[in-house]
């Protein structure tokens, strides 16, 4: 068994629902179990700056399955919870996740890089990241708390 962290975003639809929903689909993977759920957050866009802001979270499982199985099942769920893929890259989603990190591996290929290579430049990734695990050493990156303490989190809340 592996320990894996997953970002979730959505600024589509009603997000916060959304992403409870992610938060039970995370639950109900196979060969899998969910640890822990971070706090939601609300985020200003980065990227495309002319969208509604983002809720974000992140979720800390352990999983008996391959990475490139664990994507796909993390794909089947932004379906399930209905993404649609326009084209446009970084445009608003219902829903978005994203495998972060999964201890002791380092891949990359056409579908998946882990550590997800820019976890160390957004604040609305490390905000949840660092709920659930302070201490987490992203190789490549650094320590999830240092990471956060050196990011511009500007415009981002915790939800009550
Ligand atoms: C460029 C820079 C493109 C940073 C992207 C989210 C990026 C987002 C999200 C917030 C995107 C990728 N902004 N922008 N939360 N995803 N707040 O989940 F992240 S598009
Ligand atoms: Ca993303
Ligand atoms: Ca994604």
């Amino acid at each position: 068994m592996t320990q894996a962290y997953v970002a979730l975003g959505s600024n589509l639809g009603d997000p916060r629902r959304q992403l409870g929903d992610a938060f039970e689909a995370l639950a109900r993977l196979p060969q899998s179990r969910l640890l822990a759920r971070s706090r939601l957050y609300r985020t200003p866009p980065w990227g495309v700056q002319e969208q509604p802001p983002f809720l974000n979270a992140a979720a800390k499982l352990e999983t008996a399955l391959a990475p490139h199985d664990l994507l796909d099942a993390l794909l089947a769920i932004e379906r399930a919870a209905g993404r649609v893929r326009d084209g446009e890259r970084w445009g608003p989603r219902t829903l978005d996740l994203d495998l972060l990190h999964m201890d002791g591996v380092a891949l990359h290929d056409g579908r998946l890089t882990l550590p997800h290579p820019r976890i160390a430049e957004r604040a609305f990734v490390l905000l949840p990241l660092n709920d659930l695990a302070p201490e987490l050493v992203l190789p490549g990156q650094g320590r999830v708390a240092d990471l956060l303490a050196a990011a511009d989190r500007a415009g981002c809340e915790a939800l009550a």
